[in-house]
């Protein structure tokens, strides 16, 4: 399973993790190549980046995946594939099933199967830096664009008429009035028994049908016995959906995300958020995450007193969300982007793929109550008059295809952004006493940004977080002038901040600093020059997990402060 939980207990579902057919073919173009004519001659995990491995550290070009999968009953099925980097290619059976742009989501393809007993599913990834085919993963992003089938796969059998999407929407969390909306899709050839149950409780029974345009039915009911979920009490309850012999399996957390004046609530009290900017890289499998790192990072944030993350700076591996929802760590998902330019922000293949990746980003997480914050564009030209078009576009897209979570952009031009204005929440990247300035000079610099733009029409009155501030720490590296590098340096300086965030009265609701773990960044001379060892270095833990300076000092000031 992909999710942390079983989505299907009647849909025939095969779990695609595991060991991989594979073959890397280099600067080879994706129209030159044939699946039937391809060696396959090593082997790749699933997940995983092919290109964290020893024989392929650092390679660059085409890679492709084979294996074989069970048809136990011919028509119609659904290949899900998570965490496509970057740009990716699918056959079934030597037949072209459709391409794709940009990792970190899960993506669905749809086809018929065959007679056989078997399909056989190719899959070609290219991890290659180009704006053309994956406009969303760029040379100079600061961190390492890993290739790979990074999240693993499902094999479905969808029959002929199946229950394609379920959202459910928390209306009032003090009546626990909940939405469920159900999209049924296929051709149900007449009637069928559609079903809800709660907590095992039927709470809806009629017939629908189906054929050929997809079916949207709605649901409303109150789960007046329900406890509500929230970081101290993460409840969650059991929806199924059942529509002739096909299910959909989900949990529900009941809660309401609101913003009311300076605050953002969830079920009307409001919250204090403090937490981290979490990547999802690591070493030695790229952004591959084995279920024990997903644990070793929870520990750390839960150890370290956070109840928030902020996924930067794309969305979020679902079993990292589920794990959030189980824990009631909160969570800001953000879609794929880095310092994105106004030319990109005005380019139509630009916004058509990042809204895709919107897209896919909320159908993966909507239904999570530990989501409570969607974001998008990180420190992009916002500053910029030319790219307020792109700013409106991809709020409005966001906003369509959820308006439960308010939204918001980390910006980087707290003076002169020009977009301020259409974010539900005002988010500030700023880095006082590491790129400019010293320590001591924290407080003044973060009282002048807060003071301003409580003095802006777009800004004033609206919950303020303190997206990223941090300071590069060499693991290991001490030395009598504490100097900047040094781990004590780092410690110091994020000792200011919390303790500046954390005072009474203070206008930060939230802070994420940067960054919860080290992580190797790209390899463009511009920005490599400046990150020793090839990593963001500003991790309070290194890309092993191993503790920092600055570990215990963030855990005192989130635990005491
Ligand atoms: C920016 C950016 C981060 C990281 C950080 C840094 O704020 O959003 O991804 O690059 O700077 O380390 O300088």
């Amino acid at each position: 399973m992909i999710r942390r939980f079983p989505e299907h207990r009647l849909r025939p579902v095969t779990d695609l993790r595991g060991v991989w057919d594979f073959v890397f073919l280099g600067d080879a173009g994706p129209e030159a190549v044939a699946p039937g004519d391809l060696a396959f001659d090593d082997l790749a995990a699933v997940p995983g980046s092919w290109d964290a491995t020893p024989r392929y550290a650092g390679r660059r070009g085409l890679a492709a995946y084979r294996t074989r999968v069970p048809v136990s009953r011919p028509g119609r099925h659904r290949l899900i594939l998570d965490g496509l980097h970057h740009w990716a290619r699918v056959w079934a059976n030597g037949q072209p099933v459709g391409d794709h742009a940009g990792g970190f989501t899960r993506v669905a393809f749809d086809m018929e199967s065959g007679d056989a007993a078997e399909a056989e599913i190719v899959v070609l990834t290219d991890n290659r830096i180009d704006y053309d085919r994956a406009p969303t993963h760029l040379h100079y992003f600061d961190w390492y664009h890993f290739g790979g089938l990074t999240r693993g796969g499902e094999w479905q059998a969808l029959g002929d008429a199946w229950i394609d999407s379920l959202r459910v929407d928390t209306l009032d969390h003090e009546a626990r009035r909940l939405r469920v909306r159900l999209t049924l899709a296929g051709d149900s050839g007449g009637p069928r028994p559609l079903s809800l149950r709660f907590q095992g409780q039927e709470i809806l029974r009629r017939d629908a049908e189906v054929a050929g345009e997809p079916v949207e039915v709605v649901h409303e009911f109150e789960a007046s016995e329900a406890d509500l979920w929230s970081p101290a009490n993460p409840a969650l309850h059991h929806l199924e959906a059942r529509f002739g012999d096909d299910d959909l399996n989900e949990r529900v957390g009941i809660r309401t995300v609101s913003v009311k004046g300076r605050d953002i609530s969830l079920n009307g009290e409001p919250l204090r958020l403090r937490g981290f900017n979490r990547h999802e890289g690591h070493p030695q499998f790229g952004h591959g995450q084995p279920d024990q790192l997903l644990i070793t990072d929870l520990q750390l944030l839960e150890d370290m007193g956070c109840n928030f993350v902020r996924g930067s700076h794309y969305p979020q591996d679902v079993r990292f969300l589920d794990l959030c929802d189980e824990r009631g760590i909160l969570v800001w998902n953000e879609g794929t982007a880095w310092q994105q330019t106004a030319a990109h922000l005005t380019d139509e293949h630009y916004l058509t793929v990042a809204e895709r990746n919107l897209t896919e980003m909320v159908a993966d997480a909507a239904n999570r109550p530990c989501v409570i914050l969607w974001g998008l564009l990180n420190e992009s030209e916002s500053q910029v008059a030319a790219s307020r078009s792109g700013y409106e576009r991809l709020i409005r897209h966001l906003r369509a295809l959820d308006a439960t979570r308010p939204v918001t952009f980390a910006t980087n031009h707290p003076f002169d952004d020009r977009c301020l204005d259409l974010a539900d929440v005002v988010s500030i990247n700023t880095y006082p006493g590491w790129y400019t300035g010293p320590i001591k000079e924290i407080p003044e610099r973060l009282i002048e940004i807060t003071d301003y733009l409580d003095a802006q029409p777009g800004a004033q009155g609206k919950p303020f977080i303190l997206s990223e501030i941090g300071a590069g720490g060499i693991p290991g590296w001490r030395d009598w002038n504490q100097g900047r590098w040094t781990e004590t340096y780092q410690a110091r300086l994020l000792e200011t901040v919390v303790g500046h965030v954390n005072r009474p009265g203070g206008r930060w609701m939230g802070l994420a600093i940067w960054q919860f773990c080290d992580v190797r960044t790209t390899e463009w001379t511009a920005k490599a020059l400046g990150r020793p060892r090839a990593f963001n270095n500003k991790g309070v833990v290194d890309e092993y997990r191993r503790p920092k300076e600055a570990y215990a000092v963030v855990r005192k000031g989130f635990t005491e402060g």
